[in-house]
């Protein structure tokens, strides 16, 4: 994106929400939908993010997420795991580093304490 529609972005989403987040994104699939936000934009490095996840059957789940860019010339495969910290009410919060400019992609793993896992991807740009 963009630095003028990046900045126009961010301040719509100030004045349309009570607590501004710099990041917004949601990511679904047929099983769930994950709201993912931060508060500051995301940056290469530590990115403290929160995952809402609006199904009352996924509110106290365990929750991992693998961040990965492919290899890329002169770059070898990045991956991070991170296991989410449960919030409570269906808010779970991860430190997401992301050592480097571009696109990573996600997976965020739910794990609902009965019935099965369910996978959700989406990406990052950065
Ligand atoms: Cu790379």
């Amino acid at each position: 994106m963009k630095t003028l529609a990046k900045l126009l972005f961010v301040a719509l989403l100030g004045a349309g929400t009570l607590h501004a987040a710099a990041f917004e994104k949601v990511a679904s699939s047929n099983a769930a939908h994950v709201t993912l936000t931060s508060e500051k934009p995301l940056t290469p490095g530590n990115n403290t993010m929160t995952l809402m996840i609006a199904d009352e059957k996924l509110a106290d789940a365990q929750v991992s997420i693998k961040v990965f860019m492919p290899a890329m010339p002169g770059m070898a495969h990045m991956e991070e795991m991170i296991e989410a910290k449960n919030l409570g009410g269906g808010k779970y919060e991860a430190e997401v580093n992301l050592s480097m400019h571009g696109t990573w992609q996600m997976q965020i793993v739910i794990t609902p304490k009965e019935g099965k896992a369910i996978r959700v991807k989406t990406s990052l740009n950065i």
